[in-house]
């Protein structure tokens, strides 16, 4: 070692001491260059690591029999690492801006209603390819439990594929068949709550304590009372209250936190064993070949009394501790936050201050995509501009990923201040958009259903595929041509904004070709009272046959996102690393926003409403584009101003660039 590294006079002592222990057990079982990279890699992520430990399991009683077994994890896994994904740790490590590259387009599916099985996903890679897919997120792939899994996310065995969907093997060969083909594989990772049929919790419903420390359980509802005060529910129509009781468990019955339905058991972290297991699963798939692992339900790790129980600073100090220990062992793997929460305890898990490079690679952006839904409904730019300025300008090591829909529901996380700081009643605004999307709203073209409604507060979330809210079922349904003109328009302006906004954007299977809700759910008893399941419609084949014929809707919608993907492809302005600026123009239903970096300048605009609008061009100076300015999604044709404006037709984005 040449001690090239700033630590601590202490950190240095502990980890001098520690590669001494390893140093046999690492060279028994590694070649000489392999030690020494794991050496390198351990000092410099050394602090990264060990202080979050010692800050969050540094008082426990058996700390250091933890440590020293930690460590022997690693090596571990470190040793059982496969040659080729050894190489894409050197290779990702020589290039830590892979992931924010304008090239990235993500696609996100399950795995069945794609195409059945894992074998199945590989036999269509050629149909991501010719979308540009470099990442591929599969929904939960793991052993969930039989019959409800709340679409998989109660994994009973975290080291088996579901049944269903393949084996390991196939996991493996699909990975490796994604990377020949420039794709990352994204998984699940639920890493707040197993199964109550996971071998630990049968453990504890055995009574043994060693599992009992796993869970939070509570011989009676003092605890649980004192904590349901200030806990929201998550899903209080089908799964009230964040408890449940079970007769069985040891004997006498106990209540167990359960966050979401009373199958999902939430993971008690200040156990540091509970800590060491969930290292050695995200180990054993970091070696499958899974490259991004989204930390499902992140927010919720860690509990404290008088709190809702959300995005506490011991869940941003665990993330560092499994963030530390992966860069050490398999640094080509990253970590995606989901974490649908307000942009004060968002950023913190891209990392802040003294934070930045150690927390995930990758967050959701929902407040992007809840700003694009609203402001489709309205009509009116404003709200959005002004709460995009708020949002970070640059993020370093760090980017979003950005998506216009999901499998879940949109919750309309819009504040009351934000909607009072652009003359709105915050209250009024959520309820306008929940008539609006579930088509009680005079004139809305919006097609969706009201989730977890509660007639108390009269909140609710809304279901609905991406399509079916932009208009275009209820535009099919009338045979309306103009109708299915602006419905189409509207899709492609939203992917439009998702893909310069700066990060991965996201592509929902079934976007691509306007797939409509899907109300088969209903007739499946498992699924039927969980209307997410209406805008997870199976892919449909039939459709994505006629994808290349531009005269049908399909088609256009295709076409369409083609164009926006090509141009995305090699346009500098569009590396993560690079300005996000939002600018306010002189109309309302316009909306404006700068890319910038040191290797390229690009202009978005986009226009929300459904007749032609314009700008000042003086847009373009303030920009500072150069001259000769393109519109980039018009084959690069120069842009005509009239009367000293930028005219846009209903709901048309430009990409702008000039020559500097
Ligand atoms: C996630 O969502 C998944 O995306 C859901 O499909 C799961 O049901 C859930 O976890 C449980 O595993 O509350 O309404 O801030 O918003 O974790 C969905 C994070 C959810 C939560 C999110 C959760």
């Amino acid at each position: 070692m040449h001690n090239l590294l700033q630590m601590s006079s202490a950190s240095r002592s502990v980890f001098e001491a520690l590669t001494q222990r390893l140093a046999p057990a690492l060279a028994a079982r590694c070649a000489p260059r392999d030690v020494d990279l794991f050496l390198i890699r351990l000092e410099r992520y050394f602090e990264d690591l060990y202080l979050p430990l010692v800050q969050l399991y540094g008082e426990a009683a058996d700390w250091h029999h933890q440590f020293e077994a930690l460590f022997a994890q690693m090596v571990d896994a470190y040793a059982a690492r496969p040659e080729p994904l050894r190489l894409l740790d050197l290779e990702r490590q020589c290039t830590p801006d892979w992931f924010g590259q304008p090239n990235m387009v993500g696609y996100v599916c399950y795995s069945d209603l794609f195409a059945g099985t894992l074998t199945g996903v590989r036999e269509r890679v050629s149909y991501l390819q010719e979308l540009g897919v470099t990442y591929l997120h599969l929904m939960p792939v793991l052993k969930a439990r039989p019959g409800a899994s709340d679409g998989g996310y109660a994994v009973m065995d975290y080291r088996a594929v579901n049944p269903a969907l393949g084996n390991m093997a196939d996991l493996q060969a699909l990975a490796s068949e994604l990377h020949k083909s420039g794709i990352s594989l994204c998984i699940d990772l639920v890493i707040n709550h197993t199964a109550k049929e996971h071998e630990w919790a049968q453990g504890a419903i055995a009574g043994e304590e060693k599992y009992l420390n796993y869970y939070y359980t509570f011989p009676d509802r003092t605890l649980p009372d004192a904590y349901e005060h200030t806990l929201p529910e998550v899903f209080p129509d089908f799964a009230p209250g964040n408890f449940s009781w079970y007769p069985a468990i040891a004997e006498s019955g106990r209540w167990v936190w359960t966050t979401f339905n009373e199958f999902q058991w939430d993971l008690n972290y200040t156990n540091p064993t509970v800590f060491r297991e969930m290292l050695d699963i995200m180990f054993f798939l970091a070696n499958q070949g899974v490259d991004i692992l989204r930390l499902d339900a992140v927010p919720f790790i860690w509990k404290r009394m008088g709190t809702n129980c959300q995005n506490e600073p011991e869940v941003y100090l665990l993330i560092q501790a499994f963030r530390g220990l992966m860069r050490v062992v398999a640094p080509a793997v990253i970590f995606k936050a989901e974490a649908i929460t307000p942009p004060k305890y968002l950023l913190p898990y891209l990392g802040v201050k003294n934070t930045v490079g150690k927390e995930c690679e990758l967050a959701y952006n929902n407040q992007l995509m809840v700003l694009l839904w609203s402001t489709l409904a309205t009509r009116k730019v404003t709200l959005m501009t002004h709460v995009l300025h708020d949002m970070p300008r640059v993020l370093l090591g760090s980017t979003w990923i950005t998506y216009i829909r999901n499998h879940d529901d949109i919750g309309w996380a819009i504040t009351d201040e934000d909607a009072a700081a652009v003359g709105e009643n915050g209250f009024l605004h959520r309820q306008f958009l929940i008539d609006f999307y579930n088509n009680t709203f005079p004139g809305s073209f919006a097609k969706g259903a009201l989730f977890q409604y509660n007639p108390v507060t009269r909140d609710a979330r809304i279901s609905g595929t991406t399509a079916s809210l932009a208009g275009l079922e209820a535009a099919v349904a009338k045979q309306d041509d103009y109708e299915i003109d602006l419905a189409v328009r509207r899709i492609l302006l939203l992917h439009s904004i998702i893909m310069v906004y700066g990060g991965i954007p996201l592509i929902y299977m079934g976007d691509e070709l306007g797939l409509f809700n899907d109300r088969s759910y209903l007739s499946d008893s498992t699924n039927a009272e969980d209307n997410r399941w209406m805008h997870r419609p199976p892919m449909d084949w039939t459709k994505a046959k006629s994808r290349h014929d531009s005269t049908n809707i399909v088609g256009r919608i295709y076409k369409g996102l083609l164009n926006l993907l090509a141009a995305r492809k090699y346009e500098p302005a569009l590396h993560y690393l690079g300005l996000i600026q939002p600018m306010w123009t002189d109309n309302d239903h316009v909306f404006a926003l700068l890319r910038r970096n040191p290797k390229g300048r690009l202009l978005l605009l986009a226009n929300f409403h459904e007749s032609e609008q314009s700008v000042t061009a003086d847009l373009l100076q303030y920009s500072d584009l150069g001259g000769n300015v393109r519109n980039l999604l018009a084959e690069g044709s120069l842009l005509t101003l009239a009367d000293g404006r930028i005219h846009l037709a209903p709901y048309e984005s430009m990409w702008l660039a000039g020559d500097k």
